[in-house]
């Protein structure tokens, strides 16, 4: 087989990218290694900037988003007695939409039944060959046959453990880690949602977190230690401790119910230079990871994809070199301001093992300061609505 680009990963990154190649004429084949439905299992990311969203109205991928999304123009920071309210829409005068990446998934994957973009799921040991050349190739088996794809480019969109990142030669390469000693247990749950806005709580116990898929399903997560078995957590104990978490006011419109799923995700500050060398990108959790505090991983992938479609079209529509020598630094500028408001969210509003009570002062004064100042609310909002592309 031969395309232009081969993408490895049709997570949200890849589907997005797939999509925004095709609308600009380029030809590109996806290969995933789960399958369609393991892919839709993953309860993942629930708010998108607009970074993402006007990417699915461009694209005409935006029935169900407009009819189900549900606009937020606000969100909470809670200290476990009160909500400081951070007004998003008048600090920025823009919005973020709550929509789940299922759902994401899920309408980039009908789309590209619809429009005839090539997917292949369940595709064994997928290799990279010949990225310092340009005419780099995929190898892979479907169903035990080895498989070929030839391209001119080849695009990681296959998360943290895909073998793309694996395969940038180690003298071009420096990654930056930081690892939480924590991890949040998240539960959906069909109810409704205990507050119109999403409410991120700091208590001495741990973090708390109340979102949201619906009007009538529930989003919630609590900060566990890493090594918390989610033996130790039966759904009343899950609900006992939001409510103490999320303060007294909040606890009362818990409505509880039955877990529809339930896993523990560690939290991870990550990013890979360079994301691009020679024939190979990276986009998304491939190269970079935030802690889910600031839900910028999602919508990081949307702005990687969107640098990208930009200098792959410059190349293909427009025999221009230049954009794609540009795309790295681009998208790591944008990438590194989005890892510092994960990390600061992140810091500011969970219990850290061996924290003083000095540092717990600290987090106090910063959420008093921030509950009393509109320079501070509308740093916060400017980054949690999104920076420009
Ligand atoms: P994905 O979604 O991991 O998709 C990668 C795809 O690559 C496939 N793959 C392979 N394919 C072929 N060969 C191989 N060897 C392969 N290895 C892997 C995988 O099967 C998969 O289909 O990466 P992508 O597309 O870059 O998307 C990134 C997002 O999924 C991620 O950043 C977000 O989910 C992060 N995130 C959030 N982001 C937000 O913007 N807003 C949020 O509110 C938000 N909340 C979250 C989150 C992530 C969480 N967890 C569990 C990590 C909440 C949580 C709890
Ligand atoms: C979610 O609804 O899953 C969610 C919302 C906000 C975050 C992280 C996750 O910061």
């Amino acid at each position: 087989m031969r395309t232009q680009v081969v993408i490895i990963g049709a997570g949200p990154a890849g589907l997005l990218l797939g999509h925004l190649l095709l609308a600009e004429g380029i030809d590109a084949i996806l290969v995933e290694r789960a399958s369609a439905d393991y892919v839709l299992g993953r309860i993942r990311a629930g708010v998108l900037e607009t970074t993402l969203t006007d990417l699915l109205h461009q694209l005409g991928i935006d029935e169900r988003l407009n009819a189900e999304g549900l606009p937020h123009d606000g969100f909470n920071l809670a200290d476990g007695e009160r909500l400081i309210r951070i007004d998003v829409a008048a600090l920025t005068g823009r919005h973020v939409t709550v929509y789940g990446q299922t759902e994401v998934t899920r309408d980039l994957m009908t789309a590209a039944t619809e429009r005839g973009l090539q997917i292949i799921y369940e595709a064994a040991d997928v290799t990279l060959h010949g990225i310092e050349g340009d005419a780099p190739f995929v190898t892979f088996r479907e169903n035990g046959v080895p498989k070929r794809i030839d391209a001119r480019f080849i695009v990681g969109c296959d998360g943290f453990h895909g073998p793309s990142r694996q395969a940038m030669p180690a003298h071009v390469a420096q990654a930056f880690e930081k690892v939480y000693p924590f991890g949040w247990l998240g539960i959906l749950a069909d109810v409704p949602p205990c507050n119109h806005e999403l409410i991120y709580a700091s208590h001495d116990n741990g973090f708390a977190l109340a979102s949201m898929r619906s009007n009538t399903r529930s989003r919630y997560y609590i900060q566990v230690p890493l090594d918390e078995k989610i033996e130790a957590w039966p759904d009343d104990r899950v609900w006992d401790e939001l409510a103490v978490r999320l303060g007294p006011d909040v606890a009362g419109n818990i409505t509880r119910g039955p877990a529809i799923e339930k896993s523990i995700a560690p939290l991870r500050s990550f990013v890979f230079e360079p994301m691009r060398h020679g024939s190979l990108f990276l986009a998304g959790d491939s190269a970079h990871i935030v802690p889910p505090t600031g839900a910028k991983g999602l919508n990081l992938a949307a702005s990687d994809v969107a640098y990208l479609t930009r200098a792959l079209t410059a190349f293909f529509n427009a025999h221009d070199n230049d954009a794609i020598a540009q795309y790295s630094d681009r998208a790591l500028a944008r990438v590194w301001k989005a890892e510092r408001f994960s990390w600061q969210l992140t810091s500011l509003m969970h219990r850290f093992p061996g924290t003083t009570p000095f540092d717990r002062r600290m987090q106090m004064a910063d959420l008093d300061y921030i509950a009393s100042s509109t320079a501070a609310q509308t740093t916060i909002a400017e980054n949690y609505v999104g920076l420009p592309l």
